[in-house]
């Protein structure tokens, strides 16, 4: 592991750094640190920097300095393009070491982040295309006129971001806020910001002018704030829970700046009985389990119809009771711990709430024990619970671990209102042979992003973004760039004379 331009200290294994602000690592204000431990061993891996709120202001200030200086937000949309070419092209030179610090900070398998960061650098090289492509319209406008729109970027955008995917979300922010002209304040999750800020750091180098992309570490109740009450911030993009997302949304209303807020999830998952059954039991246990089941979209209401659900429940555990529990960073690893020891204390009290409500626990349930070095890690047995009604906990809120719950549907009417009694309004999947009852079945799911016949899917083209408790707002695609920019309307008279309104003529008498 190669910690670039940063503060090392200790063991050269270890990856200490500081905030990331102007092009450069900048120490915070504070000397507070915080640790980065491996979830599955407990070793540390590094630290960062508890910034602080004046921490925040500067950054805000220095990203603010950039916008006005127009080095990046006056560039010819085509030169941007460019550069996000090059931070493409860049990144997909460092995949290896991202995804292997990926694998330490988040417990999740080397597998799965080598997969996930694969993707990355698409954003850049699609949104570095259609930056140029950001055209205004030519509207009719009744009389001489030629009324036409442009677009111009917001200023300062704040970008809030989860552990869970830490390049992932981040980046997929990044990329459309960056091609339309905006300079950014990231403030990642406070368990998961070594990725980020050497993101940040290789971004400088493959061209990206110095503060047009800062980043503050430190907790989020302290400085997040700090950044959603500065004057110059211009929109805020959060992904995380949902209690967050209502308070960063209140204090965007309050200022009246657009944001975009996405958040928790409950995905169903909808089995019919002509899907074949193995194709429904992996297809299940990769929407379930892939992050120990902690994504905003893994499939955790199972809606399976009542002629395959036994064979589809017994089929299922013996799937996952199969999956082999290690260390994330053997490629033989199926599944990591979950990524603190606060998500393990909260996945196990929904496992006990699931018990004691009377749902039946079919397999899993408890921590897994694992030799060393893995015996403190925050390892779950993959867990699902079967006969789960509507009323119980784990089916009405979202736990973010390896548990999942089944229950039987006996028509389609019957699976469309056990999926849609739910606050949240993000995944879905639908499993079915049958294209007509497919798209029939989805117009009337209450989500934002539906598969049918796979799940997880994500493409920086494919709009992303809930419905109800689960936010506003959508990444990816052209809206994530429009959303990015503010479009303007521009009313041109073409008549060579004005008319003299207080002239004495009365032309509409
Ligand atoms: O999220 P938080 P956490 C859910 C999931 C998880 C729970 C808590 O159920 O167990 O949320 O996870 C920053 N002003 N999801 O604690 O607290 C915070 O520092 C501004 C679902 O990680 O919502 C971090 O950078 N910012 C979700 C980010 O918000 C604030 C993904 C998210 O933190 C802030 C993650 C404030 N007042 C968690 N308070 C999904 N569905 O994808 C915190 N933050």
């Amino acid at each position: 592991m190669t910690a670039t331009p940063s503060r090392t200290a200790g063991n050269a294994e270890e990856i200490h750094l500081d905030l990331y602000i102007g092009g450069a690592f900048r120490e915070a204000s504070s000397s507070n640190r915080t640790e980065i431990r491996n979830p599955a061993t407990g070793a540390l891996i590094g630290s960062a920097a508890k910034g602080t709120r004046e921490d925040m202001l500067a950054a805000v200030d220095i990203a603010a300095k950039a916008f006005d200086s127009g080095a990046w937000s006056n560039l010819d949309a085509l030169d941007r393009g460019h550069i996000l070419h090059a931070i493409g092209d860049a990144l997909k030179t460092r995949l290896p070491e991202f995804a292997e610090l990926e694998t330490r900070v988040t417990g999740r398998p080397i597998r799965e982040m080598t997969a996930q960061l694969s993707r990355l650098p698409e954003w850049f090289y699609y949104f570095g295309g259609i930056a140029r492509g950001l055209e205004g319209h030519v509207k009719p406008f009744k009389g001489e006129y030629l009324n036409y729109t442009q677009f111009s970027p917001l200023g300062v955008v704040g970008l809030i971001t989860s552990w869970n995917h830490p390049l992932l979300i981040f980046l997929k922010k990044l990329a459309p806020a960056l091609a339309a002209g905006n300079t950014v304040v990231v403030k990642p999750s406070e368990i998961a910001p070594l990725t980020p800020l050497l993101f940040a750091d290789l971004a400088t180098h493959a061209g990206l002018p110095p503060g047009v992309l800062n980043i503050v570490t430190g907790e989020g109740s302290q400085i997040g704030p700090a950044m959603c009450a500065a004057p110059r911030m211009a929109k805020l993009d959060l992904t995380g829970g949902t209690d967050t997302g209502r308070r960063v949304a209140g204090m965007a209303a309050e200022r009246l700046i657009p944001a975009t807020m996405e958040l928790g999830g409950k995905a169903p998952v909808l089995v019919f009985d002509d899907t074949p059954l193995d194709e429904a039991v992996n297809g299940a246990a990769f929407a379930g389990f892939i992050a120990s089941g902690q994504t905003c979209v893994a499939g955790t209401r199972f809606i399976v119809q009542q002629t395959i659900y036994d064979a589809f429940v017994e089929k299922l555990v013996a799937k996952v009771a199969a999956f082999r529990l290690g260390d994330p960073i053997e490629r033989t690893t199926d599944m990591g711990p979950v990524i603190s020891r606060k998500q393990m204390e909260t996945t196990l009290e929904y496992i006990e709430s699931g018990k004691s409500e009377g749902a039946r626990l079919v397999t899993g349930g408890e921590l897994a024990n694992l030799p060393a070095p893995l015996t403190d890690g925050y390892f779950i047995q993959p867990t699902i619970f079967a006969d789960v009604t509507p009323n119980h906990r784990i089916v009405r809120e979202e736990i973010f671990g390896p548990v999942i719950c089944v229950m039987p549907f006996t028509d389609e009417q019957h699976a469309l209102q056990l999926a849609n009694d739910h606050e949240f309004g993000l995944g879905a999947s639908v499993w079915t042979r049958d294209v007509t009852r497919a798209h029939r079945v989805v117009k009337k799911l209450n989500a934002g992003i539906v598969w049918i016949n796979d799940h997880h899917k994500n493409d920086p083209a494919s709009i992303w973004g809930g419905f109800g408790s689960s936010g506003y707002g959508k990444e990816n695609g052209w809206n994530a760039l429009h959303e990015y920019s503010k479009e303007q309307n521009v009313v041109v008279r073409l008549a060579p004379d004005f008319p003299d309104w207080y002239g004495g003529s009365d032309r509409y008498s």
